[in-house]
Parts: C-alpha cells; structure tokens; sequence
C-alpha cells in the first residue's frame, strides 16, 4: 500500500463528494442514519475505518492524512446536523400542512359541575344557623354504641333501637357502628366542649339506617342542633325553631308544634309545616290536612346530661343548673318539598338527567 498524502487527499475529496450528494438526497430520519452509519459509524464507517488505519501510515504521512480525515470527519457532522434540522422543518411543515386549524373556532367548553341538591339545602341551613349565632360542628359519621345510643338514653334493650338499625363493623378497637343521628356528634362536643355548660351547636352530615324505600334511604343527612345553658326553656325552642323554619319557608307559613316521643327528650315536640303546595287547603302531599311533619325537637332528656356527666367524672350539665333543647331535621325531606319530588332514592342514584335539572 503505497499511500501519499496526495492519494489520500483524493480519496478524502471523493468521500466530502459522495457524502455531501447523500446527505442532500436524504429526506427522512432513517435515510440520515444510514448515511451517518456509511461515513462515521464505529464499526463499518469509511471515515472511522481510513482514521483506525493511520497507524499502519508512514510517519511521514500518517500527520497531514489524520488532519485530512479529521476535517472531513467534522464537515460531515455539520453538514448531518443541518440536513437533520431541514428533514425535521419539512416533517414539522408537512405535519400543520396535513392539519386543519381553524384558530377561530370557539373553544370546547369543559363540562361544568354543580352542588348536589341536596349539599344546597344543606349550606342553606347552615346558614341560616349560622346567622342565628350556631356553630357547625361536623363530629364523625363511624361512631361506637355508647355515643349513638347509650349517651342519648337508649341502653341495649331499648325498643327505640328497632328503628335505628344500622351497619356494625367490627375493628380492632371494638365494635363502631356508622352513626343513625348526627346526635353522636353532640355528645362528643359535650365532651370535648371547652366552655361548658354553654352549648350552640349544629351538626350536618350524613347519617345511616336500615332503611330504604321511596321516603327513607340507608344513607341520608341531617341536621340536628343542641342549645344548653343556664335557664334555656320550651319557649326558647318555640321561638328558634319557628324563626328557623320562616327563614327557610317564608313567613308565611305557619307552624305548630305537636307533643311526641324520643328517648333523648322530654317533653319532646314535633313541628308541622303548613303545607307549602296547597297553602293549608289540603292536597295529596299534605294528605288532605293543610300540615306537613317538618322536624322533631324537645328539651334535653336530664338522662343525656346525667351519662355525659359520668364520663366528665363530675356535675359539668348539673340538670339542677342547665337545661337545653335539641332538635333535628331531615334534609332531603326539605329538598323533595322544595322540588316536588317524591322518592329520596332519586338523589342518590347518580342520574345525570335527574341531578342536572337543579341550579347549585
Ligand atoms: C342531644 C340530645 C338530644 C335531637 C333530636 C329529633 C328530635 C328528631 C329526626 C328528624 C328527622 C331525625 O332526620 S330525621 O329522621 N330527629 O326528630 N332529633 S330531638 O335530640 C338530641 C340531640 C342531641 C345531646
């Protein structure tokens, strides 16, 4: 192998020819990578193979033929960068060529969400109480049987239970139940209360029982409220639950109150309504009586303060000091008179069609 530098030049002016041909000719990303593997790959590559071949040179004129090489080396890359910038350009200009943008069509608009119908009866009479001077006390839905029943005067045997069956777990830490009243949750603020004697509370929030047809499901929510302090009587209960129902009836409307039963109060009273579709005429809803049954309440049973005492370990609800009054109201009950409806089970069964005909 006789190699000159002159015969070496020629081969490199010839390879610079054939390479910057192809690379001229390449209009795709495989086509550049093949002419890249033909001239610089480190295996087969013509310019990388005359580079590992230098050694067997003369001396003499291994120096000017690896400047020769290494020049062209770097022309070919340059001239690869800048076929692969214009072969991107043309893919990118194909690519918006083939795509109809029309810049001025209006934007899709993304679905909107809305309160459940029933989370805005729910915010309503929160803030009503709110209005009236109540704080909102949220407690926990999973409960134990001494906050359910036992604090609220209904032992194990207690016949009131019946129609308050509800969903046992079994845990680690014993038996919880899911909560049948958000009464629970007042207990528990009893307890934890930082200025006792005095109470204002509302509690809402999801309650469950073994319940379900048109007017009850195994999940629904309540909001029950507890006011206790020094002096607190029958006519206090009168007054804020009659302001309370005009706030969210109307004053028009008038209400009554009924003597009833809960284990946890006494006396107990239930409110009526007057019908709000007849206006007290008398219709199917009312069942021809002009009233509707709106909320149960009555004043503290003295039991409650009596088991909330034996936990605090002393007289904090003296019944001898404090009374209170309590009440609670079914919060689907209020949105189904509100629309007319008249099976709950329609606020839970995630029907779109039903759910989005409410503003919320
Ligand atoms: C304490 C003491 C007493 C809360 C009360 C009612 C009457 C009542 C129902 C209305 C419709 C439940 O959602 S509903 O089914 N509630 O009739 N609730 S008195 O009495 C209490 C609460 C807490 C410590």
């Amino acid at each position: 192998m006789a190699e000159t530098v002159e015969s070496i030049r020629q081969q490199v002016q010839g390879l610079r020819e054939e390479a910057t041909a192809a690379l001229a000719a390449a209009g795709d990303t495989p086509t550049l990578r093949a002419v890249q593997d033909r001239f610089l790959g480190r295996r087969s590559g013509v310019v990388s193979g005359l580079l590992k071949s230098l050694g067997k040179l003369p001396s003499e004129v291994r120096r000017d033929a690896g400047r020769e090489l290494n020049v062209l080396k770097r022309e070919i890359e340059g001239r690869l960068e800048e076929a692969r910038a214009r072969v991107e350009a043309q893919a990118f200009a194909a690519r918006l060529a083939g795509e109809r943008l029309d810049l001025s069509l209006p934007g899709r608009r993304p679905p909107r969400g809305r309160r459940h119908p029933v989370t805005v009866v729910r915010e309503e009479l929160e803030d009503i109480f709110i209005a009236m001077g109540y704080e909102v006390y949220e407690g926990r839905e999973v409960e134990d049987d001494y906050h359910c029943f036992e604090a609220l005067n209904m032992p194990p045997d207690h016949p009131a239970r019946d129609m308050q069956d509800t969903f046992y777990l079994e845990g680690a830490e014993g038996q919880r139940l899911l909560r049948t009243h958000t009464s629970s949750s007042q207990i528990r603020y009893m307890l934890d209360n930082e200025h006792p004697p005095l109470v204002r509370i509302i509690c809402p929030g999801k309650v469950f029982r073994r319940d379900d047809d048109i007017t009850h499901s195994p999940m629904f929510q309540q909001v029950e409220g507890l006011v206790v302090g020094p002096g607190i009587t029958l006519g206090d209960l009168k007054g804020s639950i009659e302001a309370f129902l005009h706030a969210l009836f109307g004053s028009q409307y008038p209400v009554r109150f009924r003597p009833s039963f809960f284990p946890y109060t006494e006396p107990s009273v239930e409110a009526d309504l007057g019908c709000i579709v007849c206006g007290g005429k008398g219709c199917r809803v009312c069942k021809g009586t002009g009233w509707v049954e709106i909320l149960g309440s009555g004043m503290v049973n003295p039991a409650v303060f009596e088991a909330v005492n034996s936990r605090l370990g002393g007289a904090v609800y003296d019944p001898e000091k404090v009374t209170g009054f309590a009440f609670g109201i079914g919060i689907e009950r209020v949105a189904m008179m509100r629309h007319g409806i008249d099976d709950i089970r329609l606020f839970y069964g995630s029907d779109l069609r039903f759910l989005e005909q409410f503003r919320g």
